[in-house]
């Protein structure tokens, strides 16, 4: 870290205008990737990571992929940050998996932002009980050496009496205060502590250190944390906020917005710690780095190269992962000649070939939260087994059965029972394998999908910051296509929100090729190519019959949008995504047979992608005259036909690529509260079945020409209720 990019700390933006780097605010592997390992900046993810971290090197090892070794995962935390309640959510699982490869080092300076954590109490002892119950190994730095002599004179107990009677909010105002203050208030309570505090002057009393400031507890801390076996240790290190920076922040309600320090307070500080720097190097706010050859520098760097470096550095090996054969895992998806199945059974059996996949196999990481049965995974519980550390201590009930539930220390399946956000840590952590351990993996993390962007957004946030490489699979996927399950589950917003995360790239496929060729393309792009990239693709558990793949749309499939039912001079063209393809076929084959009304029928497989391509055009046009058209544009070029999208998903998905098609547009989406309904009866409520497709392309192509009385005729022919109330509204 050189001193330019200290000196433009938080302006990474004009710093690189300028040549250097910049120090990012916040540890962010995005901005800065060969720096942070991992971003830990949103409250309580930094626990819950760690954790999985910790749980996935060791999976490494059981497994065989990566030789045991004396590593260890660091993670350092607020005391305040342990309110999230992610932060604590996996303290058992650190203890049952006995990860003593796992240390977390707690800065209870016993505030926040607004105040105390714990006024009335005491943070320590609670975090205590907590880590204690769920099996850690606990060590308390709470005082520092100086405090040792005064310990050592209290023989009847009453400065620990005292000490335990201080709630933390007291002690806030101690530390907030001097040395004259503390003898009064604190060592004034009683004789026995006045004999104590004499001992002392006032000087003194004010340097008095907490155990997280002083050198040689810490290091006695860190090393029984270091050594000790069979379980997670956290260290609870009790410090004052603000430390060192005097009256003009030390131990104050408002500390943590202090972000500047006025001259008196910096020359301050600088006698506090004794830098040696003149008055006026302080009031140009210069650095101090004491020279190369000095004593200081050497022993710095005499430590650096012994301990093998400065940071824990993020370094991207640049292995690669030669690519199966398409046709090696996914011929019966290319040429599935109208075979019966969902897309969650491709997706199921493509993982499942790429498993048996001599190279890539063992690099497959199938992750469940408690859903495999749910999603036709039960089958790989026998093929590759279900990762548990300590193996299986019991016959399962269902030995005999091919589905037997078969737990194994070398299992490639990591089961996390009903845990969405344990579930994406441990997809973070395979993910982010090829720069943590040089070892690239490729996880698949199968979900409901209401249960991912909805649920566990953030984390996929700090998975994306950290570029993440591997497939979220939204199972169960789409409003009315999960019949059924009420509207808790329902999903018609995830497309919205995975949109939103730049190397996040989604699709909500229709066909099982489709499926195969989006995940072949993942496959080179995050393990061939190395690009930092992650896929989000949702499936479904509608059966239907597949159709074989047509020549010459690899590409369109990848871009978002190809036609499925192409027609001359088409009156209308429908889009269909997802699901609702078949409703858009079926709507198709209604308009031609009983309206006569030619038809066109496409496929969209991303309205992100599309709407990425379309905005990147219209800036190029804008901003280089380019005159290329987005693929959308192109593609719907030929033809000045209306357009109706429909969408398992809000409307606002297909609404994303309005600005780019070259005609009349109409959208389709399932905004509201899901249902538990059959998938007819949902259709019908959302307005997106084949029928109300049907009708939207009518009031288009009759737009002027039919008089509302003979719309309505229709609408009744179709058995359509114009009158019912807006699906959203109910
Ligand atoms: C999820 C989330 N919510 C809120 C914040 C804003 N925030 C930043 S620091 C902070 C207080 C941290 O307190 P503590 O964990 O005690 O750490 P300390 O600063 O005292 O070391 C908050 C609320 C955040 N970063 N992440
Ligand atoms: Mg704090």
């Amino acid at each position: 870290m050189s001193e330019d990019n200290l000196a433009h700390y938080r302006q990474e933006i004009r710093a690189k205008a300028l040549g250097f780097q910049g120090l990012s605010s916040y540890p962010h592997p995005w901005l800065m990737p060969d720096f942070w390992q991992f971003p830990t900046g949103s409250m309580g993810l930094g626990p819950i990571s760690a954790i999985y971290q910790a749980r996935f090197m060791r999976y490494l090892e059981h497994r065989g992929l990566m030789q045991p070794q004396p590593r260890k995962v660091w993670g350092v935390f607020g005391d305040g940050e342990m309110d999230e309640p992610e932060s604590l959510a996996a303290l058992s699982l650190a203890s049952r998996e006995k990860l003593d490869n796992l240390v977390f080092v707690i800065n209870c300076n016993l505030q926040r932002l607004d105040g105390p954590v714990r006024g009335n109490g005491h943070i320590v002892d609670e975090l205590e009980t907590i880590f204690g119950g769920a099996g850690w190994n606990v060590i308390k730095l709470l005082w520092g050496s100086d405090w040792d002599p005064l310990f050592a004179r209290d023989l009847n107990g009453e400065l620990v009496d005292a000490l335990n009677r201080t709630v933390d909010g007291q002690l806030q105002t101690f530390a907030a205060h001097d040395g004259a203050f503390n003898r009064e208030h604190f060592f004034g309570q009683n004789p026995a502590l006045q004999a104590i505090g004499a001992t002392l002057t006032d000087e003194e009393i004010d340097r008095l250190k907490r155990g997280g400031h002083d050198l040689r507890k810490i290091y006695a801390a860190y090393h029984a944390a270091h050594h000790h076996q069979g379980a997670p240790t956290v260290i609870l290190a009790q410090t004052k906020k603000g430390f060192g920076m005097g009256a003009a922040g030390q131990g104050k309600m408002t500390t943590h917005q202090q972000k500047k320090l006025e001259l008196q307070d910096l020359l301050e500080f600088r006698d506090r710690f004794k830098l040696p720097l003149s008055d006026e190097q302080i009031d140009r706010l210069e650095f101090y780095k004491p020279a190369p050859d000095s004593p200081e520098m050497r022993y710095l760097q005499e430590r650096r190269s012994t301990l093998g470096g400065f940071l824990p550095q993020r370094i991207d090996t640049g292995t690669t992962l030669a690519v199966p054969a398409l046709s090696s895992h996914a011929q019966f998806a290319l040429e599935a000649n109208g075979k019966e199945m969902s897309t969650t059974m491709a997706l199921v059996r493509v993982m499942g070939n790429l498993l048996k996949d001599q190279h890539l196999g063992k690099h497959v990481v199938p992750i469940v939260a408690d859903e495999a049965r749910t999603f036709g995974m039960a089958n790989l519980f026998r093929q590759v087994g279900i990762y548990s550390a300590q193996g299986q201590l019991y016959e399962p009930e269902d030995i005999g059965s091919i589905l037997s539930y078969r737990e194994a220390k070398d299992g490639q399946i990591l089961e996390e029972g009903i845990s969405e956000a344990g579930a994406i840590s441990s997809w973070t952590a395979a993910a982010t394998s090829y720069a943590v351990h040089g070892l690239p993996m490729l996880p698949f993390y199968i979900y409901y999908s209401m249960f991912g962007f909805q649920r566990i957004g953030d984390l996929i946030w700090a998975a994306a910051d950290q570029r993440s490489r591997g497939f979220l699979i939204g199972a169960t996927s789409g409003r009315t296509t999960l019949g059924g399950e009420g509207l808790q589950h329902q999903d018609g917003s995830s497309h919205l929100v995975a949109a939103t995360v730049p190397n996040c790239v989604s699709y909500d496929p229709a066909y099982a090729y489709e499926l195969a060729v989006i995940v072949d393309e993942g496959m080179q792009r995050m393990l061939a190519r190395n690009e930092d990239v992650f896929y989000y693709v949702t499936v479904t558990n509608e059966n239907e019959a597949q159709p074989s793949m047509p020549e010459g749309i690899r590409d369109g499939i990848l871009r978002g949008l190809y036609c499925v039912s192409p027609c001359q001079q088409p009156q209308v063209r429908l889009l269909g995504a997802g699901p609702l393809l078949k409703e858009a076929m079926a709507a198709a084959d209604l308009l031609e047979s009983a309206f006569s009304v030619r038809t066109e029928v496409w496929s969209v497989t991303s309205f992100s992608e599309l709407a990425r391509d379309g905005i990147a055009c219209e800036r190029k046009h804008r901003l280089q005259q380019s005159m290329e058209e987005a693929w959308v544009t192109r593609q719907l070029g030929g033809s000045d036909a209306p357009v109706i999208a429909v969408s398992d998903y809000v409307r606002a998905v297909p609404e994303s690529i309005r600005a780019y098609v070259p005609a009349r547009y109409v959208t389709l989406g399932t905004d509201g509260f899901g249902r538990s309904d059959t998938r007819a009866s949902l259709r019908d409520f959302f307005e997106v079945d084949a029928k109300w497709i049907a009708y939207a392309a009518l009031c288009e192509v009759y737009a002027g020409k039919k008089t509302s009385a003979e719309m309505r005729a229709i609408a009744a022919r179709l058995a359509l209720d114009l009158d019912k109330p807006l699906a959203s509204t109910l």
